[in-house]
Parts: C-alpha cells; sequence; structure tokens
C-alpha cells in the first residue's frame, strides 16, 4: 500500500491520550495510521529571525513534519493573501477583499518554499492528499520540482461563482495551478459546479460529466478529475460526548441558570462569514414579534476568537459586541439576560452537551463550505426528545440535512419565524427530522469522505498508469 501524505496548512495536534480533537483530524489521522504516512505543515510558529528548520516527530507509522514561518511570509502568504483576499472572495465577500501583490508573490513563494521542503521526504509511490485554500499552487510547484506522485486537492471552504473569482486579480493564476492537481474535491455540488463554470467559460476548457463518479477536466494543457465529496463526522462519537458532558459540573450550573427556559445554541469562530450580526437580530425579531418569548428563552452564542491580528476580525467583535449589548439592554430583566456571548473557547465535550440540553441549534453562516456545527449539533441530540436544526441554505451542510428548518441569513423575519417554529415543534415532528438527518450522518461519516476521495485518487492513478503502458505498447 501506497504511504499517505497529507499537507495542510495547519498540522492538527492530535495526541494519543490528549484533549479530543475534532473530527477531521481525527478522520485523516486515522487514514495515516492505516496506511502509514506524514502528515506535513506550518508548526504555527511564526520566528522573529532565523532560518525555520522542519521537525520531525515520529508516532507509530504517522510521521509529523512542521516547520515555522519567518514573520515576513506569515504576514504575506497567510493573514494576507490566504486570509485578506482569498477567504472573503470565496465567502462571497467581495466588498471584504484586500489585494497586495506582494502578498501575493509572497502566497506563491511559501507555496514553493514548503514544496521544496517536502521533496526531500518523498518516496516514488507516495499518495499526496493538500487541504485548503492556503495551498492552491502547492502541486503546481511539487511539478516544477519533477514530482510525478498522484496528487488530490480538497476545497474546505465554498469555491465562488465566477463573477466573484474574477474579483481576485490573479484569479486565472489560481485555477491554473489547481489544475495540476490529480483529483479536485469539493464540499458540495454547487462549488463544483461554480469550478466547472469557471473552467469553461473563463478559461475555455472542457468539462466531462460521468454517470457515476468525478467529471473529468480538462483545461491548460492538463487532464483531471473533480468532483463533490461532503465532508462528515462521527456522530456516534459527538453523541457519547454530549451523553458525559451533561453529568459534568459546568453544564449542570448552567442549566440550573436557565430556570426552565428554552435553550437556542450557537457556535462559530468569531468570523464575518458566519452571519453572526443577521443572528442577533433575528433573535431581537423574535423578542420583539413574540412577547410570550420574552424572559422564556436564552440564546447562548459561544465564538471562540480568530485572527484576531486582522481589522474585518476586530471588526465583526467591535460590532458583535454592540449588537448585544443593543439587545440586552432592551429587553434584558434583572434575572434574565436575553443573549449570553461568550468571546472564548470551550471543550469540545462542554460543547456537545450544550447542544443536546438546547431546543434549537441554531447555525446561520452568510456562506460556509460545510459547517460541521450544524452536523455535531444533530449528533448530539436524545433520540427521544431532539432539538430543532434552523440551518442557513449557504452552509454546505443543508444539502444534506433535509430536516433542519432552511433559512436564508438575509431574512431577518424568516429566521425569526424560524426560530418560533423550532422553539414549539411537537416532539413527534422533531423525532422524525432527526432520524432522517441522523441517518443520513451516519451514512457519510468522516471515514466515508476520506475513503471516497482517496479510492477516487488512487484509482484515477492506476487508469492514468494503464493509459501510459497502452500508449507505449502502441509505440
Ligand atoms: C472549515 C470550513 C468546513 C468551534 N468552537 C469551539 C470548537 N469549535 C469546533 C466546532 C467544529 C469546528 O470547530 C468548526 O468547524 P466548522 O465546519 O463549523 O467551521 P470552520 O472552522 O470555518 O471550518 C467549514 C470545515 O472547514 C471542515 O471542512 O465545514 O465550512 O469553513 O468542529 O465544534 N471546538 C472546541 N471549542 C470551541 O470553543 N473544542
Amino acid at each position: 500500500m501506497s504511504r499517505l501524505i497529507i499537507v495542510s496548512n495547519r498540522v492538527a495536534p492530535i495526541s494519543e491520550g490528549g484533549p479530543a480533537a475534532g473530527g477531521l483530524a481525527v478522520g485523516v489521522y486515522d487514514a495515516l495510521k492505516e496506511t502509514g504516512g506524514m502528515w506535513f505543515g506550518w508548526s504555527g510558529d511564526v520566528l522573529a529571525s532565523g532560518q525555520p528548520q522542519i521537525q520531525l516527530e515520529e508516532r507509530g507509522p504517522v510521521t509529523f513534519a512542521t516547520i515555522g514561518l519567518v514573520r515576513r511570509d506569515y504576514d504575506q502568504y497567510y493573514r494576507g493573501f490566504s486570509n485578506a483576499t482569498l477567504w472573503p472572495a470565496f465567502h462571497y465577500r467581495a466588498d471584504l477583499i484586500q489585494y497586495d501583490r506582494h502578498d501575493f508573490e509572497g502566497y506563491w513563494r511559501v507555496n514553493e518554499w514548503l514544496a521544496q521542503q517536502l521533496v526531500p521526504l518523498l518516496r516514488e509511490d507516495d499518495v499526496i492528499w493538500v487541504h485548503d485554500y492556503h495551498l492552491i499552487p502547492f502541486a503546481q510547484a511539487l511539478r516544477a520540482q519533477g514530482v510525478k506522485n498522484r496528487i488530490g486537492f480538497f476545497l474546505h471552504i465554498p469555491f465562488p461563482a465566477s463573477q466573484v473569482l474574477l474579483a481576485v486579480p490573479p484569479h486565472r493564476l489560481l485555477v491554473e495551478a489547481l489544475c495540476s492537481f490529480d483529483l479536485l474535491g469539493f464540499q458540495t455540488e454547487p462549488d463544483l459546479r461554480a469550478f466547472c463554470d469557471y473552467v469553461v467559460n473563463e478559461a475555455h476548457g472542457e468539462v466531462e460529466h460521468a454517470a457515476k463518479g468525478p467529471s473529468t477536466i480538462r483545461a491548460f494543457e492538463r487532464t483531471l478529475r473533480a468532483a463533490a465529496y461532503p465532508i462528515g463526522i462521527y456522530p456516534d462519537e459527538i453523541a457519547q460526548l454530549a451523553k458525559a458532558g451533561a453529568r459534568g459540573k459546568l453544564v449542570r450550573t448552567m442549566k440550573a441558570t436557565l430556570h426552565e427556559r428554552k435553550l437556542i445554541m450557537s457556535v462559530d469562530r468569531l468570523d464575518y462569514s458566519k452571519g453572526l450580526v443577521e443572528r442577533f437580530r433575528a433573535f431581537e425579531r423574535l423578542l420583539d414579534h413574540a412577547p410570550a418569548y420574552r424572559n422564556n428563552v436564552s440564546f447562548v452564542q459561544i465564538a471562540p476568537p480568530t485572527r484576531a491580528d486582522m481589522h474585518a476580525y476586530q471588526d465583526i467583535r467591535l460590532q458583535l459586541e454592540g449588537e448585544s449589548g443593543r439587545i440586552n439592554g432592551r429587553f434584558a430583566e434583572l434575572d434574565w439576560t436575553p443573549i449570553r456571548y461568550i468571546h472564548r473557547q470551550y471543550e469540545r465535550q462542554v460543547l456537545a452537551a450544550l447542544f443536546r440540553e438546547s431546543h434549537v441549534g441554531y447555525v446561520t453562516p452568510l456562506r460556509d463550505g460545510m459547517n460541521l456545527v450544524a452536523k455535531e449539533y444533530v449528533s448530539a441530540q436524545d433520540p427521544d426528545d431532539p432539538g430543532v436544526l434552523v440551518l442557513s441554505c449557504f452552509a454546505g451542510a443543508a444539502q444534506e440535512l433535509e430536516g433542519a428548518l432552511i433559512v436564508n441569513p438575509i431574512d431577518i423575519d424568516g429566521m425569526a419565524e424560524a426560530l418560533a417554529t423550532g422553539l414549539a415543534m411537537p416532539a413527534a415532528e422533531r423525532r422524525a427530522r432527526y432520524r432522517d438527518m441522523i441517518a443520513q450522518l451516519r451514512e457519510n461519516n468522516v471515514s466515508v469522505w476520506r475513503d471516497n476521495f482517496l479510492r477516487d485518487l488512487q484509482g484515477g492513478g492506476e487508469k492514468r498508469r494503464a493509459m501510459r503502458a497502452k500508449s507505449a505498447r502502441k509505440t
């Protein structure tokens, strides 16, 4: 069996017996343990001076290979082009795109440099799986250094419609670089369609859809394949965590403070793509239009900090602090705070238990590749008395979770109505919706996601070798 090489911007901190890692990290790490291999990426360290050196750490059949970034590379590759240009563009926020040619050059340079660091560690039959928007040029950089291995790419965030992508000045270079991979994976069919649309209409390439399996793309003098692979989680593990967490002191104390009031729960990194301001306003609209909910429902928003050294993230934080203060000032009573907005991280087990205790999971991003919180919320529910998921139509998860109350996060009244519907939904309907969604989550868990992607990546390689052998026989 070939070794698997995972390349991602950050290498997930996984330690046996240590704090539980997220589903994605666990799924990828499990695959690595089965095949043996390496996880390569940035260590998270930013060096003030000196030359970064690769650190290798062996854990059984898996090698963790990490490297620091010098300050300029961090600023240009990570804060700059990845997070100030690509992140807003790919989340349809053309108004927030910042573009600086030097940052773009830095992004490209760091990809080439990272590829150079990886090359000496590679073996001929390694299969390489690159993750996310920080590393779009990675395969092209490897190919330029003579690497012939199979290389796949999975995009965790949405792929934007062409008209939005065109706002990123080097859009053509980015798509050309994507065409150096052998297999591209997107979260959803709409993302795949957006990519194919660019290939056909902007790059004048060809797309051949298959009845089953990935589409074939011909563009920039390369042939590759692309498909949607919606990422999953391990739902039964979340259910276990939720049950165990419900017995914990923190969750019991929190429940006591509710005094039988209903609970609406949200958990998101504090990111402008997550639609938090609109969500707060829709909760306010509910209190406005349905006074019976005043002092009868509490909304808990956990929003741990992320990319806090960037202006756009400082702005959204200020905006949310303003909104939660305003709404609480308007409706709070001596014994009731309508919105508990908490700007910090909690343990996974605490989150899962809070999901289980709540009546509504309120997940309304303006755009999201998938949104694992939506899947975790459903998984954490008590099958006999489940809560209701209110889910944005712009989360990738909405393509699968048909049992959710699907809302448009721009429609404040619509979201307020969905909250009211969720809070009042009879148990039989809640159970039916839950059964539908949990079956889907079990069927498409994170192992299925990983295995489907790797099967297509490796299968593509076999097909290519057979084609090469056939043409060699002809000559
Ligand atoms: C990207 C894409 C795609 C959150 N707060 C805490 C905490 N979390 C965990 C959640 C969940 C994860 O972080 C967040 O995942 P999401 O999918 O919701 O969002 P992104 O971080 O934006 O992830 C997204 C994903 O990649 C995977 O492909 O779904 O669309 O944007 O697991 O539970 N975990 C802990 N404490 C917190 O306070 N322990």
